[in-house]
């Protein structure tokens, strides 16, 4: 899989990804990312990204015709085109999985009060975000669906455990408890179904607790909520 990234702070982005799993991927070059400075495609001598805004208000936007210049600088394609806002479609587990089966994408990395919207409308790129909270700049999104998107990958390093996972637990439902020794910890035992090996018992405890877990802290994810 080939992902281009375009963004301000390269440094920021190339970290992350020397280190860790991402970064055996890299190495195992099953994964190709290229991180781009969007400022090497500006024209003029301030090298400038971002200018006021149409209609007035605080802040800045970010210019497009450097986005689309950035852009162009691949060849044709350019794989599906995704713009890290909080204002994109919700990134979830199901949506992980469609960009997974993508040989390419291409992230963008918008900062200031947002990015001009002909370059959604006419590059075009689709919004992403990776939850309701505000952040400085798509930088960190953009890793966050690196990470969550390479993972899947064939033949990068634990992808096969984590689709078994995937196809174990429950759409829906959170993940069980877990525990490891020791048995006793500050005074707090480990449950003793989980001791006696019976699987059947131990299933059906996995399954109770995640349930309760599940009402407990995502009450939305549960059919029937109305909140
Ligand atoms: C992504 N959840 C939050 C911040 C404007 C495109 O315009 C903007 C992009 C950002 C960076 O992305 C996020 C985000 N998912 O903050 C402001």
């Amino acid at each position: 899989m080939r992902i281009d990234v375009f963004t301000i702070f390269p440094d920021l982005v190339r970290g992350p990804l020397t280190a860790s799993l991402l970064g055996k991927a890299i190495e195992a070059a099953v994964v190709d990312v290229r991180v781009h400075d969007l400022r090497d495609h500006t024209e003029d001598p301030h090298r400038d990204v971002d200018d006021a805004p149409f209609g007035g208000g605080p802040g800045m936007v970010m210019k497009p015709d450097v986005w689309f210049r950035a852009v162009e600088s691949l060849d044709p394609d350019r794989g599906r085109v995704l713009l890290l806002s909080p204002a994109g479609r919700r990134l979830d587990q199901d949506l992980v999985r469609e960009l997974a089966d993508e040989p390419h994408l291409t992230l963008l990395c918008g900062r200031y009060e947002g990015v001009d919207e002909r370059v959604v409308e006419g590059l075009p790129a689709q919004e992403l975000s990776i939850g309701d909270y505000v952040l400085s700049g798509g930088e960190l999104p953009a890793l966050v669906t690196i990470e969550a998107v390479t993972r899947l990958v064939p033949g990068v390093i634990g992808s096969e455990e984590s689709l078994e996972q995937d196809s174990f637990s429950e759409p829906g439902l959170l993940d069980h408890p877990h525990y490891t020794r020791p048995r006793e910890f500050r005074g707090m035992s480990v449950p003793e179904v989980l001791l006696g090996g019976n699987h059947a018992e131990i299933e059906r405890w996995r399954r109770e607790t995640a349930e309760a877990k599940t009402r407990r802290n995502r009450p939305d994810l549960v059919p029937g909520d109305r909140s």
